[in-house]
């Protein structure tokens, strides 16, 4: 392809972050939604404390991010439905934030602020947090629905400012519910823009694979890929993995979330690989499994063709409309056709987004503009008595990552070595190069 001067800017200004704009329409599409005497009070995390005074490393909330943009801790966004906003003299939405402090910053690197949120994320109204609690507590009499993203999963991570609030506060009257009932929807059918940050994660995360490819020898350990993997994705500007990186062989390909990758590598041995860049916050998913000693065996390979036909007959089969579900039950039978289906113990596959198990569930339909990963797999362990003796201790995963477009299903990770010969000749070269 020939590179114009002005086919470059298109690309590079295609990867800028998204403008405060997107985030903008988004809360706007979110309001049309919100009827009556209804408010929506979306917080993320604080830093949670690792060990002493270490804090993990923070990253946003997604249904936060997805209508903010927001990208620091303990910040919270309060919405009010079109109705509420004209008969009380109350702002529309107010975004609370930590204030600007020079002594902490100096400590925690440099806050937006009120000014900076007001300047940057383009919020007409932006308060200090400890605001909030006031502007709730007047808020409160006015409403009866309350929709916040605080779930099971994510409630330790609830700043106190707000569970103080809804423990301590008559409630009584309120309904609460859940704002993903807005949200999901609109984060399921990703945009144009959305689709090029998830081919970055994905094409990074190729990149990364083929790096393993090239260095995997018995001898090495598990944590020796891991390593090359994320450097792969740091050197490339993404910001880390999307999920811990699944780097198992031998017995631990058979352990479905194994993230130790501690273990030395063995001849014979294969090497299953499930890993993700994320890039301004979209993950990638893919999985691929590798001869440790750069050939599968002839049990190996039987195993593997069975996984990747598995997939091929999947993707084949996608139609606007199916279920997570329905495909599921594709690769299903595929796998228990050969005598194999007993050992396919996961899902085919779910949603791809901010999430790694993007919201959707398996029972909405794929849509144009859904993504959503395709991943049969067989898993016999070691001491599996149900299956023959050349086949245990095999644990097999193939996973890519695909767009419904109007022309039908589409690899967004086509191009990453998949077929058993690619694999091996890739495996080959490995020998040119100095470890
Ligand atoms: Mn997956």
């Amino acid at each position: 392809m020939k590179i114009t001067f002005l086919s470059l800017i298109l690309l590079i200004s295609s990867l800028l972050p998204q403008s405060s704009e997107v985030f903008h329409q988004r809360r706007e599409t979110v309001r049309q939604q919100l009827h009556g005497r209804s408010a929506i009070i979306l917080f993320t995390s604080s830093i949670h404390m690792r060990n002493g005074d270490v804090g993990f490393d923070f990253r946003p909330d997604n249904d936060y991010w997805y209508l903010t943009g927001h990208d620091e801790p303990g910040g919270i966004l309060m919405m009010i439905s079109r109705e509420l906003h004209s008969t009380n003299n109350v702002d529309k939405e107010i975004l609370f934030v930590l204030p600007r402090n020079p002594k902490i910053e100096v400590w925690t690197g440099r806050r937006l602020g009120v000014e900076g949120v007001k300047r940057e994320l383009g919020f007409n109204s932006s308060e200090p947090v400890d605001s909030f609690e006031v502007r709730l507590e007047n808020l409160l009499p006015y409403i009866d629905t309350l929709y916040t993203n605080i779930t099971t999963s994510n409630r330790f991570g609830v700043p106190t400012i707000v569970t103080d609030i809804l423990e301590n506060y008559d409630l009584t009257n309120i309904e609460q519910k859940n704002v993903g009932d807005f949200i999901h929807a609109m984060r399921h059918v990703k945009s144009d823009e959305e689709v090029k940050y998830l081919q970055k994660a994905i094409d990074v995360t190729g990149k990364a694979l083929e790096e393993a490819m090239m260095l995997t020898k018995p001898g090495l350990k598990e944590n020796n890929i891991e390593a090359a993997i994320e450097f792969i994705y740091r050197d490339a500007g993404c910001e880390r993995p999307g999920f811990p990186s699944i780097v198992g062989s031998g017995p631990n390909s058979t352990i479905l979330h194994y993230t130790k990758n501690n273990r030395t590598m063995k001849d014979g041995d294969l090497l299953l690989m499930d890993i993700g860049a994320e890039y301004n916050m979209y993950t990638a998913d893919i999985s691929r499994t590798i001869p440790v000693n750069g050939r599968f065996s002839e049990s190996q390979a039987e195993l593997y063709s069975y996984v990747f036909d598995a997939q091929q007959t999947v993707f084949d089969s996608v139609q606007v409309g199916m279920t997570i579900k329905d495909i599921h039950l594709i690769g299903k039978e595929y796998l228990t056709e050969r005598g194999f289906g007993q050992y396919f113990i996961h899902g085919i596959g779910h949603w791809l987004g901010l999430d790694v198990h993007d919201v959707g569930g398996h029972h909405a339909p794929i849509k144009i503009g859904s993504v959503f990963t395709i991943e049969p797999g067989i898993y016999i362990a070691e001491d599996d008595t149900t299956a023959d003796v050349r086949y245990r201790g095999i644990g097999i995963r193939i996973e890519d990552v695909v767009l419904m477009t109007e022309d039908g299903p589409m690899w967004l990770s086509n191009g990453i070595p998949k077929k058993i010969k690619e694999i091996e000749r890739i495996m080959r070269r490995r020998a040119k190069r100095i470890r």
